[in-house]
């Protein structure tokens, strides 16, 4: 295949199972360091694997009632490899049920990976899944893709357990003209579309691709699901020229993406907005040296889709990320650890988003896919983050995602519950924390924080710096996470002008992604009060920062015993602020039975 190195699959195949079998000798040896003992840092109230590795959420998908999660899942060893499809159940969306591995590579065209891919409810209510199946094919050495349909078994089991696959599979081989099957893969949630008065009404996907050196969000057009044919390009990475010559792309290039110049996980949903339709476009992307490596993207644009079938990306795609008239600059879905996530519609018209959010813990490289004696040690690794809820803000031009309501079933004993706290500059407070017993001790928390400014720090007419946040502070050895909002306030006096939200690590211990994770909140117009929600589980702190303007999904190691805390903080130099905080304990998500 044009653009791949043999030599460089054939190592990177040979390379990853040794490297991991040496860790797994050396793992006899090791004792997992303080606080690491394999309970404590799996979060409660997220989904995780029973055990072993989990990546992609998969599949997303709300069907008579009940939610479907799949997730990409090696059930043999908490690293990455050959991946199953996972799968939990909710009714709620806060309350999950473990349920049988539901797709297994098996057949010629999988036996390598059943990887990432997405759910579609047909009008007539069946659920239909598309994925990726990949097999190492010996002469060339690495993940041959193609896509593949699933259906339910058995259609009136509510819970969906058990999949068959489609025995024309696979029903796509070809990969884009001047595409590679190496890099063809993770169909996303098809849609129905008018595309013309001669074609009419088809079913539209698309799949995560390399094309011409460049990323690429081809899309595959059917009339019965099952035959599928190239339809031009809904958007292809902006910014880069597509090589006229394939073979450019070398192997790291291809596998990697350095630049980005591959694109996985595309996700494309139109969403309502009053009268118009907004487009939403995702990609993720990979750019080897970039802190963090693996990055979810997002596009708006109130343009309506042109379909112009053209082969060449870049060249009449369908989208053009555009509002208002001005060219939409992809945006960051999460400053921090998230790779991979995935939108998905509920039946009542909700958007959705979910992502995984991988480990981070000393050793790990990437996504920590090769895994680390720690990780070993542990038996799992990775989750997915809480959904949120996902609305366009026409105003700022910008999504806003916060944790979807649902989640406070799961609040139980109210932990704090305080307004009208002064906070003068330099003043640090901690929270005196009413801990249920048997509860977590402060690991398991969902955390709201209002910072008022006060009359004084509203009159002042400099563009002073403003900082507030609040910390959770790990136990006895006094390590904490920060998780702050900072910047300046208007001239004219009156409120907060330009903000940024940070989470800080540098005191936590035990990341290796950076230790201050986020960035820039677009808040049109001036704030007279800034908020963070914070869900803390173990080893992931979400912060979300004034009503899901901006989003960081954190790892956490503290190595820490004991209780932990909340601490508000002021160290800006505007004046003082007014806190309000509510906290509380919060149970765990999995239970035995839905009903
Ligand atoms: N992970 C899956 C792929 C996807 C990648 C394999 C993103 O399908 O492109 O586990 O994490």
């Amino acid at each position: 295949m044009a653009g791949t190195s043999l030599a460089g699959w054939l190592l990177l195949a040979i390379y990853l199972p040794t490297i991991h079998g040496l860790r797994l000798a050396q793992m006899g040896t090791m004792s997992p360091n303080g606080g690491d003992d394999g309970v404590d840092f799996r979060p409660a109230y997220h989904i995780t694997p029973p055990s072993n590795w989990m990546n992609d959420p998969n599949g997303l998908m709300e069907r008579d009632g009940i939610f479907h999660v799949f997730f990409q899942f090696n059930p043999s060893a908490p690293i990455w490899g050959a991946p199953h499809w996972g799968h939990v159940a909710s009714r709620d969306l806060a309350h999950w049920q473990r349920l049988p591995v539901a797709l297994s590579p098996e057949e010629t065209y999988d036996i390598d990976g059943v990887f990432s891919g997405s759910a579609t409810v047909l009008p007539d209510g069946d659920p239909v899944i598309m994925y990726t199946g990949t097999s190492r094919r010996q002469e060339l050495g690495f993940f041959w893709q193609v896509q593949a349909l699933a259906r339910p078994e058995n259609g009136s089991d509510p819970l969906l357990q058990r999949w068959v696959k489609d025995p024309r599979n696979p029903v796509i081989e070809d990969a884009p003209p001047r595409g590679t099957n190496f890099q063809f893969r993770d169909p996303q949630t098809a849609w129905r579309q008018e595309v013309g008065e001669e074609l009419g009404s088809l079913w539209l996907t698309t799949i995560g691709s390399q094309v011409s050196c460049v990323g690429a969000a081809p899309m595959y057009a059917s009339r019965d699901f099952v035959k599928w044919e190239f339809f031009g390009y809904l958007h292809s990475q902006p910014g880069v020229v597509p090589s006229e010559n394939e073979t450019e792309c070398t192997f790291g290039e291809t596998q990697f993406g350095a630049e980005g110049r591959n694109w996985e996980v595309v996700c494309y949903f139109p969403k309502r907005v009053g009268e118009e339709v907004i487009h939403i476009f995702k990609y993720s992307d990979q750019i080897r040296g970039r802190t963090p490596f693996g990055r979810d993207w997002y596009v708006l644009s109130d343009v309506p889709l042109a379909f112009t079938n053209k082969t060449v990306p870049g060249q009449g795609n369908a989208l053009t990320p555009s509002l208002r008239g001005a060219p939409f600059a992809p945006a960051i879905i999460d400053h921090g650890d998230i790779y991979a996530s995935k939108f998905f519609n509920t039946s009542s018209g909700r958007l959705l988003w979910m992502g995984w959010s991988f480990e981070t813990s000393t050793g790990c490289t990437g996504t920590c896919s090769d895994g680390t004696p720690l990780t070993d040690a542990r038996g799992w690794q990775g989750l997915q983050t809480i959904p949120r809820e996902v609305q366009v803000d026409l105003e700022t031009g910008q999504l806003l995602m916060t944790p979807i309501g649902e989640v406070e079933a799961l609040r139980s004993a109210q932990l704090f519950e305080q307004g009208g706290m002064k906070l003068v500059p330099g003043a640090r407070r901690a929270l005196p924390l009413k801990f249920p017993k048997g509860g977590s001790g402060g690991r398991q928390m969902d955390v709201s924080a209002t910072f008022k400014l006060s009359d004084e720090a509203s009159a002042e007419v400099s563009s002073t710096g403003f900082k507030v946040g609040v910390a959770v502070t790990h136990g006895r050895t006094g390590a904490l996470t920060s998780v702050f909002l900072n910047g300046s306030l208007s001239a004219g006096g009156g409120g907060v002008e330009e903000l940024e939200m940070w989470v800080d690590r540098s005191a936590t211990g035990g990341a290796t992604s950076a230790n201050l994770q986020g960035g820039r909140v677009t808040l049109g117009g001036v704030a007279k009060e800034v908020t963070l929600r914070l869900l803390v589980d173990r080893s992931v702190v979400e912060a979300v920062g004034q009503g899901g303007r901006v989003r960081a999904t954190s790892r956490v190691y503290p190595a820490g015993r004991g209780d932990w805390g909340l601490e508000l903080f002021n160290e800006g130099a505007a004046g003082s602020v007014v806190a309000g905080v509510e906290a509380w304990e919060m149970e765990g998500a999995f239970v035995d039975d839905l009903w």
